[in-house]
């Protein structure tokens, strides 16, 4: 319905009164409602701002003031060139041991690695992932053996006021929990007799103890602390792995002989009788075996490095480690390293270095693993502990050879430094064309070698060798508050992978230190390293 005319005056006069008003109110009225809002935002942006301003700058502060703190290191750096004696070498990686353990007492006190670089903690998988100074207990020994008595004293403070069992969190590796904490906390047992150590190595070693419940009594891989759960590696398909379960009773054993408590000593009995009982292809032992009972074997894959290496190694120590009565032991050991220099040694084309290969099936790959080059050492350790001569010299010549074999791996890279692991083809020998192995973590293997030859032969070029290694230590693993690994040992300036591994106390800087000791230091007669180089005493 339309409008009249006047009644339309009406309606546009009205319009017109109430925009009049609004466009008023507008711009004379004080401003509030949504303007206020608007300009306190802005206020409370301006004053956030200044605030985050004054964080940086204080976090910049701090950073500075660490940076100044850490540099120059307090800890004075060895001089090259002033230590041409044995003496004064020993005495040079004493000052790198306590380099190292002040950056990490410093930086990462209480966790299990450092990293030298970040200057933090660091740790891994192996560790779950609770704080359980894995570092610490993995050096006490060398510490205590190296003489440096206040951190040994601090180190040892620590461990008394550690539980292992409320620290740990996650899924420990079993073979890993055993090798460094129980062999740690035992070997400082041995060398020190204060029975706190052998007491906390026990109660690392009840944790583990559910991990052996399985049909077979072959351990899982991995363990809850808290809830004793266990399991295989995902990856592994539910099956154990050979350097894993047997590595186990070197340090079993000898808790159980020196506590009373025999239930260590029977679970790494039960093992052992498993394996025995079983037919080997070949007289070999594959990598992977089920959890059944009785169990049966994996994938047909052999190697002297990853995954198997420390078994061969156990079983000689063992036989070493009670006094050479376990005569079982001997002979399997003896069978074992047989059947692998039957089917796996191989001698290089061009320069004729020895190395194990690695088998898949009836495949070889022809590669050697920095790990692998431990064997070099056990096969000398087993020429020095043998009487019939013949075999004696056999085994001496074949350490000799792995280790000149090892040392190629060294001297045919840039840092002379060997790769993770190297390849023997007709276009390199003892050194690796894949980016993948060109990596150096800190490993001993190599050293390890060379300290046995040393001991066995009082050959210098073995102290040479390892004093070559200590230069370029310092040259490319040294970091700002420790060593650290390298990505790739064929490039001049390699990349720190910022991790400093707590093997290397326990394993590279005590053979290091021990190379240029006197030899009755750890005689051999009286002591055996298990495979994290932790010294127990033999029994006689
Ligand atoms: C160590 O933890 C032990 O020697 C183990 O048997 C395998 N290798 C690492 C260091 O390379």
């Amino acid at each position: 319905m339309g409008l009249r005319s006047h009644e339309q005056l009406v309606v546009c006069v009205g319009v017109m009164f109430l925009l009049t008003v609004c466009i008023t109110a507008f711009f004379f009225l004080p401003s509030g409602g949504a303007d206020l809002y608007f300009r306190e935002e802005n206020s409370v942006h301006v004053r956030d701002v200044l605030i985050r301003e004054e964080i940086r700058r204080k976090e910049q502060d701090e950073l500075r003031r660490k940076a100044e703190e850490a540099n120059p290191i307090p800890i004075p750096k060895p001089e090259i060139g002033a230590s041409d004696d044995a003496e004064g070498r020993r005495i040079f990686v004493k000052q790198m041991i306590k380099f190292a353990w002040d950056g990490y007492r410093k930086y990462a006190w209480g966790e299990n690695e450092l990293r030298p670089n970040s200057r933090s903690g660091h740790s891994s998988s192996i560790f779950g992932y609770g704080k359980t100074g894995a570092t610490i207990i993995d050096a006490i020994d060398t510490l205590y053996l190296v003489g440096l008595k206040e951190e040994y004293k601090e180190a040892r403070d620590w461990i008394a006021d550690f539980d292992f069992k409320t620290s740990a969190k996650g899924d420990l590796s079993v073979f890993e929990t055993n090798i460094r904490f129980t062999g740690g906390l035992l070997s400082a047992f041995a060398l020190t007799g204060d029975k706190m150590f052998l007491k906390k190595a026990e109660d690392v070693a009840t944790i583990l103890l559910p991990a052996f419940e399985t049909p077979s009594g072959i351990p899982n891989s991995l363990i809850d602390a808290q809830t004793g759960r266990s399991k295989t590696y995902s990856w592994a398909s539910g099956k154990a792995i050979l350097s894993e379960y047997g590595s186990i009773q070197l340090e079993f054993d000898y808790l159980s002989n020196l506590t009373g408590n025999p239930v260590f000593a029977q679970k790494a009995d039960k093992i052992r009788d498993v394996l025995t009982a079983m037919e080997k292809p070949e007289g070999l032992y594959p990598i992977y075996i089920t959890m059944d009972n009785p169990p049966r074997w994996g994938q047909h894959l052999f190697s002297m490095g990853a995954m198997a290496d420390s078994w061969y190694e156990y079983l000689l120590k063992q036989w070493i480690a009670t006094g050479k009565k376990d005569d079982r032991t001997k002979r399997e050991y003896e069978e074992a390293i047989f059947a692998m220099e039957k089917r796996m040694l191989f001698k290089s084309e061009q320069s004729n270095l020895w190395y194990f290969a690695k088998m898949n099936g009836n495949r070889m790959e022809h590669s050697f693993e920095h790990l692998a080059c431990f064997s070099g050492g056990m096969v000398v350790l087993h020429a020095m502990n043998e009487k019939n001569k013949t075999i004696s010299d056999h085994y001496m010549t074949l350490g000799k050879e792995i280790g000149h074999t090892c040392h190629e791996s060294y001297a045919r890279s840039t840092t002379g430094i060997g790769p993770e692991s190297f390849q023997f083809t007709s276009s390199v020998e003892a050194k690796t064309e894949r980016r993948q192995d060109s990596y150096y973590i800190l490993r001993p293997e190599v050293v390890e070698t060379w300290f046995y030859l040393w001991r066995a032969t009082k050959d210098e070029k073995y102290r040479q060798w390892a004093w070559d290694h200590v230069q370029n230590l310092e040259e490319y693993c040294k970091g700002t508050a420790g060593y650290s690994g390298i990505r790739n040992v064929y490039e001049s300036s390699p990349e720190q992978d910022d991790v400093q591994q707590s093997f290397l106390f326990a394993e590279l800087f005590k053979y290091l230190y021990l190379i240029f000791s006197e030899d009755n230091i750890l005689p051999l007669d009286q002591w055996v390293f298990n495979t994290e180089a932790h010294p127990f005493r033999i029994r006689h």
